[in-house]
């Protein structure tokens, strides 16, 4: 067989299919056999796809890039990757190695260039690989830490001619139970006088909703929510949740300063910006996962739905935790309604799209995206890099399995990758984005009062963008809010892509100490 047919033959019997890229000469021999193709017209957008759909489905998909400078407009969507643990199979094409001795045009050191972005590298030496590689790919990319992985495909092996053998599906385990990790936070519980636990993303990953709803209600105790989570680490009705923590050692000291344990399940901590009280000093912490790693306390390797199955039974009441109603909220939203504060945006938005994924990227609104809207299982997705122009191609990769996607992004970072506007359009993609424009990068003005005064006021951190005219000029159909924000209905409705402008309060909010 030939080497294009059998990379045909195994991406499909590994179930990889579409093929996620923006191809070049290099590849063009790989794709001879291939029809099942989504075109991005900017590399890394095809690697933001194939995230958003690989952590919405658990399963890898694969994206095919244009040899070192694909590889390169992609890095950061890479990067990306791995900070989202999200299994994303890389594959570029690389020069003909006849004359890969002459540095040719097109060809490069691709495994040194990806670096340590992904957990597995290989370049293929012969056609024969083909089948191996790939299994032993997508093997890696599902093993906790689940992450890319990269496979190098060399074009003149694409044309070899050789005796294949088809790829055996691998199938990943993660039902990773640990009767010694429940035994000992059952016994760092018992012996604790105020725990708390803090959620993590892992929560989502592993549909572990009922039993961390159980083992807190059965606790007693007050819910957390990882710093910047970036899927839904509890169901946020409940009573249970006393809220997020935010990435700054201060602010998590500060919520859990009467806590003498603190026990995190299935997350991490993210601090960001640096503040110097060191964290949670003084204080009994353990890390329960399969895919994290604490920076202190004990840890604990173990599939938390198992471990929390185990643990309901061993646990009993210690506090009399219960969320206080907030009766300041109806007044913050009527006041804001004046000037479309965020909060108040929201919570029309919580009425309109309560069924909807999200996927965030709304910068400085996230914690408010966050707190009103809430979370709940698989419909919440945020990238932990801090990448901008993520959010709109893994919205675009997750509405290819899923007809209801809101992508709320900040017109800043809307900029970043546009051109998936295109994408979108070419197959009909049914993702919605709401735009919230706030006259520019808000969020480093906002970083500027607290931390280098006076920045905040440079021209170029503020800008008028006519999001509107962006998405008419690629055929996406596209409206400008009024205050009473009637057009999200209008937006919610049909299948087809839409986009809302919604001109929101321009002053800077004060998100850092
Ligand atoms: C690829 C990339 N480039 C630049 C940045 C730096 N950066 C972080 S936030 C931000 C501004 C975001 O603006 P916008 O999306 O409009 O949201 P806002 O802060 O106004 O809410 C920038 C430029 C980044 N995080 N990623």
């Amino acid at each position: 067989m030939r080497g294009y047919d059998a990379f045909a033959d195994a991406i499909t019997t590994l179930n990889l299919l579409p093929v996620f890229g923006n191809p070049g000469t290099t590849e063009l021999t790989s794709l001879k056999s291939l029809d099942d193709y989504v075109l991005t017209l900017f590399d890394g957008l095809s690697v933001g796809m194939a995230d958003g759909l690989s952590q919405f489905t658990f399963s890898p998909h694969l994206v095919n890039l244009h040899t070192i400078l694909g590889l390169g407009n992609s890095m950061s969507y890479i990067y990306s990757a791995k900070m989202n643990y999200s299994p994303v199979v890389v594959t570029a094409g690389q020069q003909d190695l006849r004359h890969i001795s002459m540095d040719p045009l097109l060809s490069g050191d691709l495994l040194g260039f990806i670096g340590n972005n992904v957990k597995y590298k290989h370049e293929l030496k012969n056609a024969s690989e083909i089948s191996s590689v790939l299994t032993r790919a997508i093997k890696e990319s599902m093993t906790p830490p689940i992450g890319p992985v990269f496979v190098s495909i060399p074009m003149n092996l694409m044309d070899e001619d050789f005796s294949y053998s088809p790829p055996v599906p691998p199938v990943a385990d993660f039902e990773f139970s640990n009767n010694e990790a429940v035994d000992a936070v059952a016994d760092l519980i018992k012996a604790s006088k105020n725990p708390a636990l803090v959620f993590g993303w892992e929560i989502d990953l592993f549909n572990a909703f009922e039993e961390a709803e159980r083992v807190s209600e059965k606790l007693g105790c007050p819910v957390f929510g990882e710093t910047l989570a970036h899927r839904a680490p509890f169901n946020t009705e409940s009573q249970m949740f006393a809220g997020n923590l935010l990435p700054g050692t201060t602010l998590i000291n500060l919520k859990l300063l009467r806590n003498d344990l603190v026990v995190f399940i299935g997350g991490d901590v993210i601090l960001y910006p640096y503040l110097p009280s060191p964290l949670l000093e003084g204080k009994k912490v353990v890390f329960v996962g399969l895919n994290i790693s604490p920076k202190v306390g004990e840890f604990y390797k173990a599939n938390v739905r198992s471990f929390l199955k185990g643990l309901e039974g061993k646990i009993t009441k210690k506090c009399n935790f219960s969320r206080p109603t907030d009766f300041q909220m109806t007044t913050k939203i009527a006041n804001e309604k004046e000037r479309m504060g965020v909060t108040y945006v929201m919570s029309k938005v919580r009425k309109q799209f309560s069924d909807f994924v999200i996927v965030d990227e709304a910068i400085s609104s996230s914690p408010i995206v966050r707190d009103v809207l809430g979370y709940s299982p698989r419909r919440y997705f945020f990238s932990k890099s801090g990448q901008l122009g993520w959010g709109s191609p893994a919205a675009s990769g997750i509405s290819m399995k899923e007809d209801k996607v809101l992508a709320i992004v900040g017109e800043g970072s809307f900029m970043y990758s546009l051109q998936i506007l295109w994408t979108i359009k070419k197959y009909s993609l049914p993702v919605k984005f709401l735009i919230l424009r706030n006259g520019g990068y808000s969020i480093l003005k906002s970083y500027s009062l607290s931390y280098s005064p006076g920045v905040e006021k440079k021209d170029y951190l503020s800008f008028d963008l006519p999001t509107e005219k962006f998405a008419e000029s690629f055929g996406i159909d596209s409206m400008v809010a009024g205050k009473e924000l009637e057009e999200l209905k209008w937006l919610k409705e049909g299948k087809e892509s839409k986009l809302l402008v919604v001109d929101v309060d321009r002053s800077i909010p004060k998100l850092f100490l």
